[in-house]
């Protein structure tokens, strides 16, 4: 009497442990989606501000659709299975049915995803070559090209006109702007990414990456470097500034005029991206030693061969500018690090 009640309680245990199992691992699985949900939208891409982004969406929604399918197609079967056939309290040696073979099953089990692989491929190469290569709009519009260096630890971007900006790239509203990516010999890999305006873009070394995109929404979209490129990766951070076609096109022709004239804001920009990541803003130290109230700054020779071949652990970031450039980041150096934080309001 005893013996048999004990066994039948043990059953229902077991079963209820089956059960804990799937369970279990569902909440593994669905936990981080709401996570991501609450924090980006879940499985859903950015909202896309550019043409091209649309391709890379629909491919990403179509391999979503699939895998969710083949997802319900095995865990709906396997939670059927673990219900219907659990032990019941039947000893664990009990053997069941042994069935060997089922032809039908193994053909539409080897066909179906040779058919969804063509699917996807077909579709993939459909879309493919849209992304990297926008057609310009119908009226004749010239495309826009900026050369892209990725560099530790930041983006060095060249208009046309010899502008050249940092971090942050302005671009005109509706028209196509082609990147060429690259970075110099002496560097590292890095990754262009945007998400609002396309996919990853490699830069690498030497070598030359193409893409392009038309922003059909003014505003700020950023992004950040998708390489791991060194110790102030994590500070790679790049945006798109999109502007009305006029303004862009008057902060462009000013622009140049005022790096020519060593009147503009090009030795701050250089200072915050390709300095203070590691000197700090002010120049009171990061992972870098501090440069406020260094002698060196004093030194033009000195200082210029450390920015232009790094030192110790600090890289090459200033290999290959021009002297303008060079000369702007002195220029703002002793005006606003050199004496130190008080620099500003001292003489
Ligand atoms: C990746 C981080 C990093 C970046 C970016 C960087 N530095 Fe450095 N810098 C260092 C480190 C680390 C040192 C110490 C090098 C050593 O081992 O001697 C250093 C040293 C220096 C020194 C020598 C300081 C001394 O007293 O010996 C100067 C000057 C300097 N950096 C200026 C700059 C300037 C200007 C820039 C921007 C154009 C810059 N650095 C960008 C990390 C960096
Ligand atoms: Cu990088």
């Amino acid at each position: 009497m005893m013996l048999r009640r004990r066994g039948a309680l043990g059953g229902a245990r077991q079963g209820r442990k089956a059960l804990a199992v799937p369970l279990c691992a569902l909440a593994v699985i669905l936990g981080p989606t709401g996570a991501a949900h609450a924090g980006t939208g879940g499985l859903t891409p950015v909202d896309q501000k550019s043409p091209n982004v649309e391709r890379s969406t629909d491919i990403y929604y179509l391999i979503l659709g699939f895998s969710g399918l083949i997802m319900l197609l095995v865990t709906v079967p396997l939670l059927i299975f673990i219900v219907r056939y659990r032990g019941r309290g039947r000893s664990r040696e009990v053997e069941g049915a042994q069935i060997r073979g089922n032809t039908r099953l193994e053909l539409a089990w080897t066909a179906l995803p040779v058919l969804i692989l063509a699917v996807i491929a077909g579709f993939v190469f459909y879309k493919v070559p849209g992304i990297t290569d926008l057609e310009a709009e119908a009226s004749g519009d010239s495309r826009l090209e900026i050369k892209v260096d990725g560099r530790q630890f930041y983006w060095q971007y060249r208009y046309p006109n010899d502008v050249i900006a940092i971090d942050t790239l302005r671009v005109p509203l509706g028209q196509v702007v082609e990147l060429e990516i690259g970075a110099p010999e002496s560097d590292v890999n890095h990754s262009f990414w945007i998400p609002a305006l396309g996919g990853k873009f490699d830069a690498i070394p030497g070598e030359t990456t193409r893409t392009s995109f038309r922003a059909d929404e003014v505003g700020t979209y950023e992004g950040q470097c998708a390489e791991f490129c060194g110790v102030q990766h994590a500070a790679m951070l790049q945006a798109v500034e999109v502007m009305p076609r006029g303004e862009f096109e008057t902060w462009l022709a000013n622009e140049a005029g005022a790096q020519r004239r060593g009147a503009s804001e090009l030795g701050e920009r250089t200072y915050q991206g390709a300095c203070a990541k590691c000197h700090g803003m002010a120049g009171e130290g990061l992972i870098g030693p501090p440069l406020a109230g260094n002698s060196l700054l004093q030194d033009r020779d000195a200082l210029e061969m450390i920015v232009r071949n790094g030192q110790g652990a600090m890289p090459a970031v200033g290999e290959g500018w021009e002297d303008r450039q060079m000369d702007a980041l002195f220029r703002h150096l002793r005006r606003n690090v050199a004496g130190g934080s008080g620099a500003e309001d001292g003489s």
